[in-house]
């Protein structure tokens, strides 16, 4: 299986964690891709119609888009879909917990695309502050119900994971761990992951 992505995309980042945590990064080769909006890219684009990575490509040909769908694929596949507690009473709050942590990825990309892409005299600074709101909401959500320290994780965490270690990549200067001291100790443990340390952005 091909795997498009790039080191910084957190939602890259959590498809190759899941491959880790479920054992089968080792089936993936990773096929370096550079996207922005704005910018064509018609070999991808080929690829992946809306050019957005991740996008999955399996040994058929077939392409799999959207990193939630990637990682449902990649579980499901490996036969393992604890990670989505698939089948359990925390299934549905597993995967509502998966979409604010990528959503929270969204805004951190669209605010990077905002600050850093779009040209100086066309950016608008009520935008980029409710991003950063929108941001630290996602933050203040999962300080007020910080996932328990365990070994076993869930693709939320993942995610949320991804998410945060984002935020310290492109905008350190939010401060997110500041008087949120819990959730600070959660991701120090994330941090310490294999999966986590192997898909470092650089
Ligand atoms: N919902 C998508 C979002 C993917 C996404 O926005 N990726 C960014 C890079 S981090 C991208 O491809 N941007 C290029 C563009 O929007 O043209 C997912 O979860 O895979």
């Amino acid at each position: 299986m091909k795997l498009y992505t790039a080191p910084a995309t957190p939602f890259g980042r959590t498809v190759e964690m899941v491959a880790h945590e479920l054992g089968v990064h080792g089936d993936l080769t990773i096929v370096p891709t550079v996207v922005a909006p704005t910018k064509e890219n018609e070999e991808y684009r080929a690829v992946a119609p809306l050019r957005k990575i991740p996008a999955l490509e399996l040994d058929d040909g077939s392409v799999i888009t959207d990193s939630p769908l990637i990682c449902e694929y990649l579980a499901y596949s490996a036969g393992n879909t604890s990670l989505f507690a698939a089948g359990t009473a925390n299934e549905w709050p597993v995967k509502a917990a998966y979409a604010v942590a990528r959503g929270m990825a969204d805004c951190g990309v669209a605010l990077r695309y905002e600050t850093f892409l779009r040209p100086e005299a066309l950016r608008w600074d009520q935008w980029i502050a409710d991003q950063k709101l929108k941001l630290v909401s996602g933050v203040e959500y999962f300080a007020a119900r910080v996932p328990p320290l365990a070994d076993t994780v869930t693709v939320a965490d993942l995610s949320l994971a991804a998410a945060l270690g984002y935020i310290d990549f492109r905008f350190s200067s939010l401060n997110w761990r500041e008087g949120r001291a819990e959730l600070a100790q959660w991701f120090a443990g994330m941090e310490g992951r294999a999966s986590f340390r192997a898909t470092k952005p650089n």
